[in-house]
């Protein structure tokens, strides 16, 4: 069965559909390589520009699948080298907006981590219930957490496997748009139309300056910064089109 469905509504966006309505698009074995794989393909075809992520209107992803957990030994697991898959979509270079309906707990909560952008509807709920079956988040999500909601936050969050919802995600700032649940995919879609009309390079640059220089202290990442920036990744000619475009779009617009 396909449980990711690639589909391409636009030119330069492309969908990922998790596809496991029956199981709240639990992360199984086969999910899981099935969105590797198609993440891979769409890395390296120039035509996409930017990529959403999504699940259904219950679920965006409600973990790792518990039913594999239960079946595996822990060695088992640890030979499953799910790590592998994970580091496909953290190494994923274009942007990657997630759009969230229903839950996103678990392993799903920490898909979306891994996402650039993530637009929300009032229905979404958020979580890393793992403690709750004595297991803890493999997938970056304690990290990523604290980052972006700081430690007292994360802990909170972490130690009591507590579920929050949507406008509390926004309130965080783990959210970058909250929207209505219908209007959900129709945002995301907004958000890739925009990005994937901006000139590639720099639209790379910018994400690998910003996820490599987080994880730096700030003299560092602004180095880093300095490195991209210098980089001739605009072409003058690019540029000054784009520039020329702007300028008569704004003078239209004003008279
Ligand atoms: N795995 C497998 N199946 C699932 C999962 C899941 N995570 N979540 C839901 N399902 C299945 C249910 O078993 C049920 O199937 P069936 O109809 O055959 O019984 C179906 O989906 C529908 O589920 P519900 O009837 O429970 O639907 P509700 O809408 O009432 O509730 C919830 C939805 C709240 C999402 C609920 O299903 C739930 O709590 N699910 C479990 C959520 C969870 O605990 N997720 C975290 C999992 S652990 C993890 O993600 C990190 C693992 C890190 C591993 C590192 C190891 C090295």
């Amino acid at each position: 069965m396909t449980e990711v469905l690639c589909e391409r509504p636009e030119t330069g966006i492309a969908v990922l559909r998790l596809n496991r309505p029956e199981a709240r698009n639990a992360l199984s074995l086969s999910l899981r390589k099935q969105l590797a794989e198609h993440l891979n393909t769409l890395d390296e075809n120039p035509d996409v520009r930017a990529v959403i992520v999504t699940g259904d209107r219950k679920a965006f992803a409600a973990g790792a699948d518990l039913k594999l957990m239960v079946e595996q030994s822990p060695m088992g697991m640890h030979q499953l080298r799910l790590d592998r898959l994970w580091q496909t979509v953290a190494e994923f270079r274009k942007p990657l907006i997630a759009a969230i309906n229903g839950y996103a707990l678990g392993g799903g909560c920490e898909l979306a981590l891994h996402c650039d952008i993530l637009i929300a509807g009032h229905d979404a709920t958020f979580g890393l219930p793992e403690i709750k079956v004595g297991i803890m988040p493999g997938a970056g999500g304690t990290q990523r957490l604290v980052r972006l909601i700081g430690k007292h936050r994360a802990l909170r969050v972490l130690l009591r496997g507590e579920l929050f919802d949507a406008e509390t995600a926004y309130a965080w700032g783990l959210v970058s748009e909250l929207v209505e649940p219908d209007a959900v995919e129709a945002t995301a879609l907004d958000y890739a139309r925009t990005i994937s009309g901006l000139p590639a390079r720099a639209v790379e640059f910018i994400k690998e300056s910003v996820l490599q220089g987080a994880d730096l202290p700030l003299s560092a990442a602004l180095t880093l910064e300095r490195k991209f920036s210098s980089t001739p990744l605009i072409r003058r000619k690019g540029c000054r089109r784009s520039w020329k475009s702007a300028n008569h779009s704004s003078q239209e617009s004003e008279s």
